[in-house]
């Protein structure tokens, strides 16, 4: 197949999704066009069926604000006339899948109904942006005008067919891991260049946006470290980075928190932690958490979220209310106290992690997915 991948290029899980996504279906030998404005973060493999196409953003004095969403619609017709794409897949509804339809408008009839388009929903587009007022009419439209539709957990597929009242089917297509580099062993860390012999490394990987809480997590580490020695290592950046440096100064935490920034190869680093902390508001699926159960990582995220999915409650992690950081932290504390629990969690989590979601068997889904849509 000839596939278009549209999504933001930027560091977040529907990017990272996408590009994995792109990188595995041109290894099993499909022809992959990612159509965005900078090459996607962790598009890291070269390969010649793998092409990127930048789309321009032009600045006159007239624009206040670039129209991005124009010369995107423009380039994705172009990519599907040059290279004759048979599915156009769009990551994040706002504004791709409004994009995409738009790029089949200009390509017209004589396209002969090509490229299929499928969306992908992630999460914050459907819960956050897309259920804004004024988002959700638009929002609502392109994901019907979509020919195929899809969530990354069952969570999310409700969430969507609720509140923007969707008849039409929207598969349910979970996130995956590449089996090849998330290990629960890494060569390229060692646990000395964070932690003494004696103390555990927690660990919490984010875009630092409101939704993660990443104040919970300082005082979920907290909380551990009056208990157990340990240390925590943050890694992401986003608009709450500088309360959470405020938050660390202030419960005089700066000597046990290490803040790494973004980083493109979480996988080497991962398999150093002995827990991840994911106390997310909202959390469609969590592809952090799932890469931490890959590397045998056992998970302290929130019930009520797309984290059920994920976790294996009490078997390779602890799911608890949003905001309920000392059942947080105590769930963390007697995990950490208990050496035999704690390594048959960490076992149990690379197990279920790579029975239920590896690259394989979830890269199949979306093949399979494709040629139904593209035969209906
Ligand atoms: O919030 C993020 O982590 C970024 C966001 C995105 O769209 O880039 O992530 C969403 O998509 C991921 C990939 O499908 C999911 O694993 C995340 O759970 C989801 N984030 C939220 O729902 C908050």
């Amino acid at each position: 197949m000839v596939i278009g991948i549209t999504c933001y290029p930027v560091a977040g899980g529907s990017g990272i999704v996408a590009t994995e996504l792109g990188q595995q279906l041109a290894a099993r030998g499909h022809e992959v066009h990612f159509v965005s404005y900078a090459l996607p973060f962790r598009l890291d493999k070269y390969a010649t069926n793998l092409m990127y196409h930048g789309v321009e953003t032009t600045a006159y004095p007239l624009f206040k604000f670039p129209p991005y969403t124009l010369t995107l619609a423009a380039k994705m017709a172009e990519v599907s006339r040059n290279f004759n794409l048979d599915v156009l897949h769009v990551h994040y509804a706002i504004p791709h899948a409004t994009c995409a339809f738009l790029a089949r408008q200009l390509l017209g009839a004589d396209s002969g109904g090509k490229p299929k388009i499928i969306t992908t929903l992630h999460g914050t587009d459907i819960t956050l942006v897309g259920s804004d007022p004024s988002f959700f009419d638009i929002t609502r439209f392109s994901i019907l005008a979509s020919d195929g539709i899809t969530a990354v957990s069952k969570y999310l597929a409700d969430e969507t067919t609720e509140v923007f009242r969707i008849d039409k089917e929207i598969r349910v297509v979970h996130n995956f891991f590449d089996e090849k580099r998330f290990k629960p062993s890494t060569s390229e860390c060692s646990r000395k260049e964070f932690v003494s012999e004696d103390e555990f490394l927690i660990m919490h990987i984010s875009n630092f946006r409101p939704v993660k809480r990443t104040l919970d997590v300082i005082d979920i580490f907290d909380k551990i470290a009056s208990e157990v020695p340990a240390r925590l290592v943050l890694i992401g950046e986003g608009p709450d980075t500088i309360l959470a440096r405020r938050q660390v100064n202030k419960k005089g935490l700066t000597d046990r928190v290490i803040f790494l920034g973004n980083q493109s190869r979480i996988e080497a680093v991962l398999p150093c932690a002995d827990l991840f902390l994911i106390p997310s508001e909202e959390e469609s699926f969590g592809l952090a958490a799932l890469e931490a159960l890959a590397c045998g990582v056992p998970v302290i995220g929130t019930s009520g979220t797309g984290l059920v999915e994920v976790v294996d409650d009490f078997k390779n992690g602890f799911l608890l209310p949003v905001g309920d950081t000392a059942s947080m932290a105590r769930a963390s504390i007697s995990l950490l106290k208990n050496p035999a629990r704690l390594a048959e969690f960490k076992k149990t989590a690379a197990e279920t992690a790579g029975r239920r979601f590896g690259a394989e068997k979830i890269v199949t889904e979306y093949e399979k997915y494709y040629e139904e849509v593209l035969h209906v």
